[in-house]
């Protein structure tokens, strides 16, 4: 009856997220999809726009402010951990901030600015999973464009419901505590948007932010201008006397020792991918990317063993 056609109305005026009243409820909107000249869009008024986009941007600050783990970086690495460690535990709140406003790192190309990315098995598993298709060389497959694998893993890690990006955000800091006999740990990251973080040298303080988790994970890649940026970190703050740099390509010598070596390399920080290397001092593969699965997926076991003792 009547009751039930205003009750759909209101369904779908809700569905386009009102400035309240402006557009009267059960306003029946005259859309009409027709590409010979006639094409008419549902109405809207700009303030909609901008409230659609800070609700949901401040709700997952205000939300993730404490969150399960942060992943910090999203190259192959820190991606490939994500979704291993989002698509199991559902219920852990997991964060990813990148730097950079284009997700993937350095996976949107092979080798050189070549397309074709190269895995070593057995990390062709991963591909099945996430629903890539390769060529099958015998010891390694070639997906026929590196965006394909970084473009299919980036839509699956955004669709699961317990994961937030928050992209063109760089980790500024540690948060580093102390238990009352002295001991550090590391307690979460301090963040602020990429284009203020450029802009420390030119302008007067403008203060960062936090995010506190019991697990960090950072899978900022190896040294660069901003690469292994928590391994360094570590340094400074005097929880590592060391980096071991990273060393000269060696394909075979690489992969496992990065795969095998990913762990808590202090408490509360795990470290993964080429950031691994810069930390311990092992070799560099280059353009092959099985490690850089293996060792995210490692990173969320860890982090799994972490949360559940
Ligand atoms: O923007 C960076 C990139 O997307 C991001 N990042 C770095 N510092 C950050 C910070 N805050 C937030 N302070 C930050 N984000 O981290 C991402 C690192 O991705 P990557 O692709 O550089 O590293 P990866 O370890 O995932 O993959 C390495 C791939 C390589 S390098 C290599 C070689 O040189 O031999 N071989 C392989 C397979």
């Amino acid at each position: 009856g009547r009751q039930s056609e205003i009750d759909a109305l209101r369904a779908a005026a809700a569905k386009y997220d009102r400035v309240d009243d402006h557009v009267p409820v059960g306003t029946k909107y005259d859309v009409l999809e027709d590409y010979q000249g006639s094409y008419r869009f549902a109405p809207i008024e700009e303030a909609q726009v901008s409230r659609a986009m800070i609700k949901r941007y401040f709700t997952n600050m205000y939300e993730r402010a404490i969150s399960d783990v942060v992943i910090v970086g999203a190259g192959s690495a820190g991606l490939s951990c994500a979704y291993h460690l989002a698509s199991r535990r559902p219920e852990l709140k997991i964060t990813i901030i990148e730097a950079s406003v284009a997700p993937g790192g350095g996976a949107w190309l092979g080798g050189q600015l070549m397309t074709a990315m190269v895995i070593r098995k057995p990390a062709d598993r991963f591909l099945r999973e996430i629903g890539v298709e390769y060529e099958d060389e015998g010891p390694f497959v070639v997906v026929k464009h590196a965006a394909l694998f970084t473009s299919t893993l980036l839509s699956k890690v955004l669709a699961l419901p317990n994961v937030v990006l928050m992209n063109a955000t760089a980790v500024e800091d540690l948060i580093i505590h102390s238990d009352f006999e002295g001991k550090q740990r590391v307690a979460g990251v301090v963040t602020n948007w990429t284009l203020v973080a450029l802009n420390h040298d030119t302008q007067s303080c403008m203060d960062p932010n936090t995010i506190t988790a019991p697990v960090i994970i950072s899978a900022t890649g190896h040294d660069g201008p901003m690469g292994a940026f928590s391994a360094k970190r570590l340094v400074s703050a005097g929880l590592l006397k060391e980096l071991g740099n990273m060393r000269g390509l060696d394909m075979n010598r690489a992969e496992p020792a990065i795969v095998n070596g990913t762990r808590e390399v202090t408490p509360g920080l795990i470290l993964t991918g080429m950031e691994l290397s810069e930390h311990d001092g092992s070799n560099r593969m280059g353009p092959t990317f099985g490690a850089m699965i293996g060792s995210g997926i490692k990173a969320a076991e860890e982090a799994v063993r972490i949360l559940d003792t």
